[in-house]
């Protein structure tokens, strides 16, 4: 090993693993850029890493064509009784779940380094921050980690001999016998994949997958899974949110946190710079939003990540100009495609099909080709603070003040582009109720209608009616000063499945109307789902969009909507007894007012 560990905690646990792990060496991070250089240094030359000539300090890396996304069905929140898990999580029991991934990380490192990741998730000892070590056996994890959290000798430090952290064990599950050579992308089988997180003892296990959030511990799996359990506990909350500031044209701020399910829309939202005329837009975070009532009695919302691990299909300088200036250079990509001059490419990039490419299998491509270039769910990973348009309060450990709450998904029909909330009450139904087509986020059926809750359905750590109850709880303590919420739907499509609404820098104009909303500049038409903008409110300025396409987004359509009751009246009767009694009251009303 090439440091001393003085945590006594730590230590033992790094003995523990190894003992059980059997790596050939040990090697304790320390975050620095040399230790970066170091390691990409030997990706590339194991043949895992292939270097940019376009992008300085880049690398572009392609996965086991198994290995691309999160596996929902593998991902378990194992609590001592299933009631805790809850009937959207996938549950095993603890001890029999601990025995089955023993006997998986038995011998799982031979032939590898062990590498030990001190972490902090929020900036470093900041009172709200929280420590983490994750083990691997993946140098690219390592490398990624660098980026996504805040990797420093220093956490060793502020652990000092017994301060606590939260353990995050990750192995991609493949072993080398001596003298066999490695694979490009190494990782186990789909059946032996496990992503396990133990709420009661703040432990994560992961075991057979090097991708995303199965292997960058402190993100889904720390950052929301535990976090959120340990909010729960504490009285705050931890979600599936981007955070930014917007500023009007007199310079007032406002600050928004919105929830849409993976691959719909939060990294763009997040980095949006509007087209509406002296509005600002500044990034704090795209993915997770831990959130306190402060003094103030308001809710400060922090991002506790580093970076960004956003979806890199569809981004362009047309849609996303602020990610793209972020990537330009010191960015990890995996399984975009090689362009000849040594770039990356993927679907959405530029208008112009490059007339040859590696697709991320490695193949020849050429636009004749009826296969992806870059997988769906292609990835850039890349400093947030390297974003142009990041906020300077973006680490400011008190955060920033949440005036605005969005939920959202992906529907090409029914769901209006924009609504608001009766009351927080109804707020927190609507985001009870949310659903989304499913993305390739997630390795499953693609384009699948299904409740996501607060975007949270797959990564709530505990008994989501419990969670919901949580949720109305806020509400109360926050009383007159809770964020006012809404609902927005970027997706909505025409007959000929076109799109309606333009999107991106034009969400602006409905991030604007809700502005208005709070100020009370503005009214709104009460429809049996919530609060519609009225006739003309909605700065559709400079726009060029045909009213009827304007209606068709806005239409409000009962049989829908009545259409849509069965399907929550099932999805809250998963519940049981832990169904709040007031969004069983929110239901019964929206019937009604459906009639
Ligand atoms: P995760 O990182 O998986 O949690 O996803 P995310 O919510 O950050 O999704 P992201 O912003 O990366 O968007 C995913 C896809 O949706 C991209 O291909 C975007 O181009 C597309 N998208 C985002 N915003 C809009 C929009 O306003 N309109 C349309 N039509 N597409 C959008
Ligand atoms: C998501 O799936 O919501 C992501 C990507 O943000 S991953 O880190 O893989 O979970
Ligand atoms: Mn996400």
């Amino acid at each position: 090993m090439n440091s001393t560990v003085k945590n006594k905690k730590l230590s033992d646990w790094i003995t523990e693993v190894a003992g059980m792990c059997q790596p050939d060496s040990i090697y304790v991070c320390d975050g620095s850029r040399e230790e970066y250089d170091g390691m990409v240094e030997k990706l590339v030359l194991s043949g895992s890493a292939i270097p940019l000539k376009k992008r300085p300090r880049s690398y572009l890396f392609l996965s086991d064509p198994s290995d691309v996304a999160r596996v929902e069905d593998r991902t378990f929140i194992s609590t001592s009784s299933q009631a805790e898990a809850g009937p959207t999580n996938n549950w095993l029991d603890p001890a029999a779940l601990k025995e089955t991934m023993k006997s998986l990380y038995r011998g799982c490192m031979k032939g590898r380094t062990m590498y030990v990741i001190p972490f902090s998730m929020g900036p470093i000892g900041s009172p709200i921050s929280k420590i983490g070590v994750e083990i691997t056996d993946s140098p690219y994890v390592v490398v990624n980690m660098h980026i996504m959290t805040r990797v420093s000798s220093s956490v060793l430090e502020i652990l000092g001999t017994d301060g606590d952290f939260i353990p995050c064990l990750h192995s991609i599950g493949a072993p080398l016998e001596k003298g066999q050579k490695d694979v490009q992308w190494p990782c186990a089988p789909m059946e032996s994949k496990y992503i396990s997180h133990f709420p009661e003892e703040n432990l994560i296990w992961s075991y057979g997958s090097g991708y995303g959030g199965n292997a960058l511990l402190g993100k889904k799996c720390l950052a929301l899974r535990i976090a959120s359990a340990m909010a729960r506990r504490e009285g705050w909350l931890a979600e599936h949110m981007l955070i930014l500031r917007l500023t009007d044209p007199d310079g007032k701020q406002y600050h928004i946190a919105a929830a849409f399910p993976s691959a719909c829309g939060k990294t763009n939202l997040a980095m949006m710079q509007p087209s509406l005329k002296g509005w600002k837009c500044e990034c704090i975070g795209d993915d997770i939003a831990w959130m306190k009532i402060a003094s103030d009695g308001r809710l400060h919302a922090i991002n506790p990540e580093s970076g960004f691990f956003g979806v890199a299909p569809g981004t362009s300088y047309d849609t996303n100009p602020m990610a793209m200036d972020t990537i330009r250079e010191n960015a990890i990509f995996t399984n975009c495609a090689l362009t000849d001059d040594g770039d990356v490419w993927w679907e959405g990039m530029t208008g112009d099909l490059p007339s040859h490419l590696i697709d991320w299998k490695g193949r020849d491509w050429t636009p004749e080709s009826k296969a992806d270039a870059a997988h769906p769910n292609a990835r850039f990973t890349a400093a947030a603070s390297q974003c142009p348009v990041i906020c300077k309060d973006w680490e400011n450990p008190d955060g920033v003040p949440i005036d605005i709450f969005i939920f959202g998904g992906r529907r090409g029909s029914v769901v209006p582009l924009v609504y608001e909330a009766f009351s927080w009450e109804h707020g927190v139904f609507l985001g009870a109720t949310a659903a989304s087509e499913t993305t390739s986020a997630n390795i499953g059926a693609i384009g699948n209608l299904r409740r996501d809750p607060f975007a949270m359905k797959p990564f709530c750590g505990y008994n989501m009616g419990d969670y919901f109850q949580h949720w109305l709880d806020m509400g109360e303590r926050l009383g007159s000063k809770a964020p006012r919420i809404f609902y927005v739907n970027w997706f909505r499509k025409n007959q000929d499945g076109k799109f309606l609404w333009p999107g991106f820098s034009d969400n602006s104009r409905v991030l604007k109307w809700m502005c208005e909303r709070v100020d009370n500049k503005t009214g709104a038409r009460k429809s049996p789902i919530g609060l519609l903008p009225l006739e003309g409110a909605l700065d559709l300025s400079c726009l060029s969009m045909g009213s009827e396409d304007m209606r068709e987004l806005m239409s409000v359509d009962t049989a829908e909507w009545k259409a849509e009751i069965p399907d929550i009246e099932a999805h809250f009767a998963m519940f049981g007894k832990r169904l709040p009694q007031r969004l069983r009251k929110q239901l019964k009303d929206f019937s009604e007012r459906l009639g």
